[in-house]
């Protein structure tokens, strides 16, 4: 049985692409093992600064499997806990980000919005079409969007099942970028080995704290990004960030041989 992933390495960033393109990277239970696997090694790997998500580019992935899901019970469904797998994605503490050419649909487009931030091709397509299903989104597409485009646009999309364009979704605040669909990949890994380059504790304390936005009220927000910058203030990287700037000079993040000592 072939792969459900495919991985490749350029430098300190990994290009993760759903395989399953005959079934539109349709996300099945073996395709989201394979993936929080490989996602979570990526992450626990210091040589890894940053990973780019893609598909084919007719799907970035059309769903989560209909034909796996159809004659499931609801017994099944808690029993299983079915889609809890797809928390140790979204949580595995890597940047991640979506290159998303073609459909981005159902759960496809929750694991768009499971990555740090989107770019997306002129041709792509999102939407949260479950309700057609007679089902609802169930890997946190009616949290997660809403959060992200507000509360009307949310409700748009999920009661109606309708798709969204590429430039909507830039508009809405879905994606960070759009480019032409050819450039969606390497644009995407640009971003990510400029991410990657950075320093490693920088980066991790960042992401936590834009996440920890969506959860804490603005006061409480700003404390504890305060207390992150603080932290920071213990590492070498913050030594070595502001020396290099003083000194005119690229910052030197990662030294293989100092990138154990970092503690970051
Ligand atoms: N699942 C399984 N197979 C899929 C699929 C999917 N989501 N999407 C496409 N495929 C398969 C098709 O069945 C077809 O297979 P064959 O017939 O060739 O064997 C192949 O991929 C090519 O698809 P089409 O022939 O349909 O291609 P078209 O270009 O004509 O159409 C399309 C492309 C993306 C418009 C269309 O395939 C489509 O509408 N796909 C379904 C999109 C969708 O409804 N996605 C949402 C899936 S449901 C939960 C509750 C709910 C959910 C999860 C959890 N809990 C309570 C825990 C629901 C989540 C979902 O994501």
């Amino acid at each position: 049985m072939p792969n459900l992933i495919e991985i490749t390495r350029e430098g300190r960033v990994a290009l993760v692409r759903l395989n399953r393109p005959a079934q539109l990277n349709a996300l099945n239970l073996a395709l989201a093992e394979e993936l929080v696997a490989a996602t979570e090694a990526l992450a626990a790997d210091r040589s890894v600064g940053a990973m780019v998500l893609t598909g084919s580019d007719k799907a970035f992935a059309a769903g989560a499997d209909i034909a796996e899901m159809a004659d499931k019970s609801a017994e099944d469904m808690v029993e299983r806990d079915f889609f809890a797998i797809w928390d140790r994605f979204a949580a595995a503490r890597i940047p991640k980000i979506a290159a998303v050419n073609g459909y981005a649909l159902g759960g496809g487009c929750e694991v768009v919005m499971m990555c740090d931030f989107a770019i997306a091709g002129e041709g792509a397509r999102f939407g949260q079409p479950e309700v057609r299903l007679g089902v609802i989104a169930g890997m946190g597409g009616t949290q997660r969007m809403t959060r992200l485009i507000g509360r009307s646009l949310a409700m748009d999309l999920h009661l109606t099942g309708r798709t969204m364009r590429a430039d909507e979704a830039l508009r809405a605040g879905l994606v960070a970028r759009v480019v032409p669909d050819a450039e969606v990949v390497s644009t995407a890994m640009a971003a990510a080995a400029e991410i990657a380059a950075h320093s490693r504790a920088a980066v991790r304390l960042a992401r936590e704290a834009v996440a920890k936005a969506e959860e804490l009220p603005l006061g409480e927000g700003v404390r504890y990004e305060r207390a992150l910058f603080h932290r920071l203030f213990g590492t070498k990287d913050q030594r070595e960030g502001m020396a290099a700037f003083l000194e005119k000079r690229p910052a030197r993040f990662h030294e293989p041989d100092e990138a154990a000592e970092r503690g970051a």
